[in-house]
C-alpha cells in the first residue's frame, strides 16, 4: 500500500495500539541502526503494555551490547510463538531478515516494513520507507513521538546510536540538518555522545588491531578500486567474531585516488560477504544488486557463495565493468 507518510505513520500507530503480540525483527549481520531502532521501538511499545518480542537472526555484535539488556533480544531460532503483528526494521528486502526471520515475518497476520533503503520493494502490508532519512532510527524517533511516549535515556541512547552509526559518526553525505537536529534532541534526552562514540569506535581488543594490520597490509588498488580481504580462519586466530571485521570498510574508503572500496569477509568456507563503498558518486548499490545484495548508493553489501579467491575475482571483474 502506498499512502502519504503522515497517513502511513497514523495507520501504523493505530495498528500497533491495537496489536496484542508484536514481533520486531532486524536484518542479518545486525548493525547499530537496526539494533538501536529495534530496541527503542520495542521498549516504547512495552511501555504501552504490549507483549513485544525483539529478535535477530544473528547474534548482536559486542560493540552494540551496551544498548541492550542481557536477554532483551532473542535469536529468531529461539522463537516458537505466533504473532498477530510483525515489524521488519531497517531491512531493504525480506531476505535481509534471514531465513527464519523471513518465515516468522510471513506467518504474522499483519506485517509492517519500516526502512530507509531506496531499493525497498515495499514488502509489508504497511510500508514506512523514507530513503531521505540517514537512519531508520530517525523514522523510529518520529513514530515514538507520534505514539506520545516520553523519551528518556533508555530510548535516546539506542536511537542516537542508530543515527551515529549509519552516518559513520555524522560524516557521510546522508548527514542532514534534520539528522543533526534529531541527534541534538536525543542528547537532550540523555544520550551521551562521548560514551556512545567510545563504545562504538574504541574499546577494542588487541586482536582487532592485529586483524586490521593484516587486512591493511593487503590493500590493493586496481583501476581505482581499493580492495582487501580477511578469512574466517584469521578472524578465529585473532579471537574475533565475524562482526568485528565490519569496520574494515570504513578504513578502506579513506584511501586517496580511489573510486570504490571492496572488503571481502569470508564467513564460511564458501560464503563471502562483500562490503562496497563508493567515494565519488558511483552507485555501489547497483553493483551489489548484481550479486543479489543491495543497500545505498554510497554503501552497499552482498553475499557471494564461493571460495574467497573466486569471490574476489568475480566481484572485481563486475566492479571494473560498472557503468559510470
Ligand atoms: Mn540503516
Amino acid at each position: 500500500m502506498n499512502l502519504p507518510i503522515k497517513m502511513t505513520i497514523n495507520e501504523i500507530i493505530s495498528h500497533l495500539l491495537e496489536a496484542k503480540k508484536i514481533l520486531l525483527l532486524c536484518h542479518v549481520s545486525p548493525d547499530g541502526d537496526c539494533i538501536g531502532s529495534l530496541v527503542a521501538l520495542g521498549r516504547a511499545l512495552q511501555r504501552l503494555n504490549k507483549d513485544v518480542c525483539m529478535a535477530s537472526e544473528d547474534k548482536i555484535p559486542g560493540s552494540l551490547r551496551f544498548i541492550t539488556e542481557p536477554g532483551e533480544i532473542l535469536l529468531t531460532n529461539e522463537i516458537t510463538e505466533k504473532f498477530d503483528t510483525a515489524v521488519a526494521i531497517d531491512s531493504g528486502d525480506m531476505q535481509r531478515l534471514g531465513l527464519i526471520g523471513q518465515e516468522l515475518f510471513s506467518k504474522a497476520d499483519f506485517r509492517i516494513n519500516i526502512d530507509h533503503h531506496s531499493s525497498n520493494p515495499l514488502y509489508g502490508d504497511l510500508n514506512l520507507v523514507q530513503p531521505q532519512r540517514a537512519a531508520t532510527g530517525e523514522i523510529i524517533l518520529d513514530l515514538i513521538f507520534n505514539l506520545g511516549i516520553e523519551i528518556d535515556r533508555s530510548l535516546a541512547e539506542p536511537l542516537y546510536t542508530a543515527i551515529f552509526t549509519d552516518t559513520g559518526g555524522f560524516r557521510f553525505t546522508n548527514t542532514t540538518k534534520d539528522t543533526l537536529n534529531k541527534a541534538a534532541l536525543l542528547v537532550g534526552y540523555g544520550a551521551s555522545p562521548n560514551l556512545i562514540s567510545h563504545e562504538i569506535y574504541e574499546n577494542k581488543p588487541l586482536g582487532y588491531f592485529k586483524m586490521l594490520a593484516l587486512a591493511f597490509g593487503r590493500f590493493t588498488i586496481d583501476e581505482k578500486i581499493c580492495y582487501t580481504w580477511i578469512s574466517f580462519d584469521e578472524m578465529a586466530e585473532f579471537g574475533l567474531d565475524f562482526e568485528a571485521s565490519e569496520e574494515l570498510s570504513t578504513f578502506a574508503k579513506m584511501l586517496e585516488n580511489t573510486k570504490m572500496s571492496l572488503v571481502f569477509k569470508q564467513k564460511e568456507e564458501n560464503l563471502v560477504k562483500v562490503s562496497l563503498r563508493s567515494q565519488n558518486g558511483y552507485d555501489v548499490a547497483k553493483l551489489a544488486e548484481k550479486f543479489g545484495g543491495g543497500g545505498h548508493k554510497q554503501a552497499a553489501g552482498c553475499t557471494i557463495n564461493a571460495p574467497l579467491d573466486v569471490a574476489i575475482k568475480e566481484m572485481l571483474h563486475a566492479a571494473k565493468e560498472v557503468d559510470h
